[in-house]
């Protein structure tokens, strides 16, 4: 068997500090397979990549040139795909100059991949960051196969059509032997658009994998002593009032602002009853350069301020919200120590932080989640409590039968969910796709023809959870 090429922008390194689930489970696979990590070294230059091994695994990253990195990864990644794809068309700030800075740093990633491949290897690349790649792959001779998996939701063609070029753009993914998403409505979304277009073809297959975490890892980590002294001293905290728990990168796709209008929504309907819920929102903040994030951060310090302003007392702070960001063994004893969870995004390819809040709880007195149907979580967590984000009365509605749940209800939903976690876990979900991507190998003549129309239909596959 070939060795594994993963491909991101960033590799996650041995030592680094911040690993989560996702690249603990990638190291695992590609220490299992001999693999090679591709991805940008965090430094900005020309020349060579750089070449080195830790703990079994090879790690191969490029320095890349600020304009050109600037263009790929702050513009055209994250100012104009993202809010895109995550039906933010308000946001989408499109430059043709951009986008050929992507489409470059792309090419540089498949250079310096050309050096490293051998004929049987198998190459999986994530997320929208590097669409391209598998074309500007092919476009040097590569005829293996090559596997891409899109983390963030697939629109609808409706939206996707706005993107000047987007048909270049759709038409890269065919380029892959399989495209991994991580709903069945994000794959229905691709495969009609690639119909549109005219590019579905013989060699792209779609499927879903919805990726998941490792829940029996996430629930030890919850168990053990770090997490239990933070769920214990933020407990004391809180001077025996309930807590609700929300933890999110600060970005608009998150819902934060809508969140805490719902929040509010809930303290108006409870004033008179006079039974405070204290709402501790984590949000560290990402991508801080792109104007859109520091709008964000601002909204969200003057509506805490405004909620905090009208319904404190001077023994109790409604919502405590923090940008600091804290070890994944702190975060589960804050999930463990919440009496309900807060998910509430207005789009998410999945979100993480809804599974891992049902991993952390303690099995005989869980919380209960509340989880926006516009997640990609909330097809595989059904007995969440499911919200529509946008609606302030329905989420504060959600919070107030989140907190007088009896315990015999969480418990069987709880239940029901980690079941799923755990039968669907982020080693099933990386090796589901490796499998399905290391199938039968289809020879390069069969490949589909970048200017031929469609002869044969997309191939559909599901993985249902
Ligand atoms: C993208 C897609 C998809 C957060 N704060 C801290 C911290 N985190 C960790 C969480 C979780 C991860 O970051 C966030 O994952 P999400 O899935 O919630 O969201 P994105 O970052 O937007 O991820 C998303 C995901 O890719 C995977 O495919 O689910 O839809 O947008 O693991 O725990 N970790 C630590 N400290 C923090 O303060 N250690």
């Amino acid at each position: 068997m070939g060795r594994l090429f993963v491909v991101s922008n960033r590799v996650a390194q041995p030592g680094d500090v911040q690993t989560g689930g996702l690249a603990t489970a990638l190291q695992t696979v590609l220490r299992e397979q001999r693999g090679v990590w591709v991805g940008w070294s965090g430094s900005y230059g020309e020349g060579p990549p750089h070449v080195h091994i830790g703990e079994g695994i090879r790690y191969c990253t490029l320095d890349i040139p600020e304009p050109d990195f600037n263009a790929y990864y702050h513009h055209f990644a994250n100012r104009t795909l993202w809010p895109l794809f995550h039906y933010r068309v308000d946001l989408v700030d499109y430059r043709r100059e951009a986008y050929e800075g992507y489409r470059d740093v792309n090419r540089r990633f498949a250079r310096a991949l050309a050096r490293e491949l051998c004929a049987d290897d198998v190459v999986w690349v994530h997320d929208y960051h590097l669409i391209p790649l598998a074309q500007e792959m092919r476009k040097l001779g590569f005829a293996q196969r090559i596997g891409f998996f899109l983390h963030i939701p697939m629109p609808s063609w409706d939206v996707l059509s706005m993107l000047p070029g987007h048909e270049e753009l759709l038409g890269c993914l065919a380029d892959y032997d399989l495209v991994g998403l991580q709903t069945d409505g994000d794959r229905e979304n691709l495969r009609a658009s690639l119909e549109t277009i005219g590019r579905n073809g013989i060699r792209c297959e779609l499927a879903t994998f919805p990726i998941g975490i490792d829940a029996n890892a996430v629930a030890q980590v919850a168990a053990a002593p770090v997490a239990l002294s933070a769920a214990e001293e933020l407990r004391a905290s809180l001077s025996g009032k309930r807590l609700a728990v929300g933890v999110d990168r600060l970005d608009y796709s998150k819902g934060l602002p809508e969140r805490f209008r719902a929040f509010a929504r809930y303290l108006e309907r409870k004033r008179a009853h006079r039974e405070p819920l204290t709402y501790l929102q984590i949000a560290p903040a990402t991508r801080t350069a792109v104007p859109e994030y520091q709008k964000l951060r601002k909204e969200l310090e003057g509506l805490a301020g405004h909620i905090n302003g009208t319904h404190a007392r001077p023994d109790w702070t409604p919502i405590r919200y923090v940008n600091h960001s804290y070890p994944h063994s702190v975060l589960t004893g804050f999930y463990r120590a919440a009496d309900l969870a807060l998910v509430t995004p207005l789009r998410d390819g999945m979100n993480l932080v809804a599974k891992e809040y049902v991993a952390s709880q303690d099995p005989s007195d869980p919380g209960v989640l509340v989880l926006s149907r516009m997640a990609g979580a909330a097809d595989s967590l059904p007995e969440a409590l499911l919200v529509n984000p946008h609606d302030m009365d329905e989420v504060a509605s959600a919070i107030d039968t989140a907190v007088s749940m009896p315990a015999p209800e969480r418990r069987r939903r709880w239940q029901a969910m980690m079941e799923n976690l755990r039968r669907n876990d982020i080693k099933r979900w990386a090796s589901d796709f490796l499998e399905r991507l290391r199938g039968p190998a289809t020879a390069p003549s069969a490949r589909l023809d970048a200017a031929a129309p469609p002869k044969t239909a997309l191939m559909l596959a599901t993985r249902r959870t």
